[in-house]
């Protein structure tokens, strides 16, 4: 079969969040790109995760002239951290107005496919398979790939992998030139869809008995993330124990039972691979750091990267000045470092908080304290909120 040759500035491989913003960026900033991803798009478009955008991501799409296309739902202003039923309110604008909103990932993802593809009319190009990334140091980098119509080469002057941990960007990196530091939490959350909404506040709620939250999804449903075990699966978990799980947690009997649309279990753990770049191939969102999700943070970690690489793409491409994206890995990590510490700090004391069987009535009195400053001391208010909203 013939192998089509085509040419452009930069490639971008995965279509999940951080690949379609940069993609909008770009092309909204003049600079030829193509995206190519491995699933089709009626897959992405229903793909749930992330729920909230942050103050800062919003503040981003605000200066890159397109927040109003790309995001909807109510301001995200608070959080109810339970401790055993007994609630109490943090405001994670301290009083001011709270830019974060509640726009789910797939909203996001929605928007910027319309935005890109339909307003725009960007190139991306679903059901790729077999990617193959030539980067070395001779000539521009190619991506080659297979799909329905054949086999297509392109030869471009950058890469952006942005296509997950299980991605090929990442694995195409010669071995030692990367390195990873991991770290695993030992449990796991069971995240399950339901058709209840967020009738309060959004709650993350610590108790005796393990962690639970309820955060929203929309006016109808919420999810629900209840710590589990490492190695359990939808058949320890049928929806009647779902149910107990979580009114036990929330101390609360009057909570009744609602379809449960899926059920997914998700480990927790950190990483991060440094440095994000390699000659001409840059990483950004997941291959590049997973947080566990108690933080609210992957979404958004990925969304500052793409921030400052499209920027830097775009002097690069129009003015020929690479500053930015030499610098780029040495700009993004200490950011990606300082939203690790806070998912890690929000993970440990969530749980050690609850099940003193987790880490020891010593560690569960203490998480405790740290929530308690979160209410008595402005100081540990202040940059609490400062986390929440991604300011730090
Ligand atoms: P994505 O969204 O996984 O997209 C990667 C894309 O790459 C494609 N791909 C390939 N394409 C071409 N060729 C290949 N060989 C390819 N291999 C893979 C994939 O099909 C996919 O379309 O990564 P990205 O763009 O870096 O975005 C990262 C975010 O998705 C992630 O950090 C968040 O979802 C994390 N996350 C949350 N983040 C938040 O900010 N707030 C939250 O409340 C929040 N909650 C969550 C979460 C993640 C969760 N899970 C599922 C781990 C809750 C959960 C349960």
């Amino acid at each position: 079969m013939q192998t089509i040759q085509q040419d452009t500035s930069v490639v971008i491989i995965g279509a999940g969040v951080a690949g379609l913003t940069l993609a909008t960026f770009l092309q909204k900033s003049g600079v030829a790109c193509v995206v190519i991803e491995r699933r089709e798009r009626d897959y992405i478009e229903v793909r749930q995760r992330a729920g909230v955008v942050e103050a800062r991501a919003v503040d981003m799409f605000v200066r890159w002239g397109l927040a109003d296309q790309l995001l909807a739902g109510p301001v995200a202003q608070t959080i109810d951290y339970r401790i055993n039923g007994a609630s109490r309110v943090f405001d994670i604008a301290l009083g001011e107005e709270s830019t974060s909103r509640f726009c789910t990932q797939q909203m996001l993802v929605n928007n910027l496919l319309r935005e890109l593809l339909d307003n725009m009319h960007g190139d991306v190009r679903f059901g790729v398979e077999d990617v193959f990334i030539q980067n070395d140091n001779a000539s521009r980098p190619t991506v080659a790939y297979a799909d329905a119509n054949g086999m297509c080469d392109i030869t471009c002057d950058y890469i952006v992998g942005c296509d997950g941990d299980r991605g090929v960007s990442r694995a195409s990196i010669p071995e030692g030139v990367l390195t990873k530091y991991s770290h695993e939490f030992g449990y796991a959350w069971l995240a399950a869809l339901v058709e209840a909404p967020v009738t309060g506040h959004p709650i993350m709620g610590m108790s005796d008995h393990g962690f639970v939250a309820q955060l929203p999804r929309g006016p109808q449903r919420s999810r629900y993330y209840l710590q589990c075990a490492l190695e359990d699966g939808p058949g320890d978990w049928p929806d009647e124990r779902i149910w107990g799980a979580i009114r036990l947690r929330l101390n609360d009997e009057t909570i009744t039972n609602a379809t449960v649309h899926d059920k997914d279990f998700v480990a927790l753990r950190s990483v991060v691979y440094a440095p994000m770049q390699y000659r001409k191939l840059f990483l950004a969102g997941d291959v590049a750091h997973l947080v566990p999700p108690a933080g609210a943070k992957g979404m958004n970690m990925a969304l500052y990267d793409v921030d400052v690489l499209a920027t830097a793409l775009v002097k690069a491409v129009l003015e020929h000045d690479e500053a930015g994206l030499n610098n780029y890995s040495d700009t993004v990590l200490p950011h990606v470092w300082r939203y690790e510490e806070f998912s890690a700090w929000m993970t440990d004391t969530m749980h050690d908080a609850g099940d003193p069987g987790q880490h020891g009535g010593l560690r569960q009195m203490i998480a405790r304290a740290r929530i308690d400053a979160l209410f008595e001391s402005p100081g540990a208010a202040r940059l609490h909120a400062e986390f929440q909203r991604g300011t730090v």
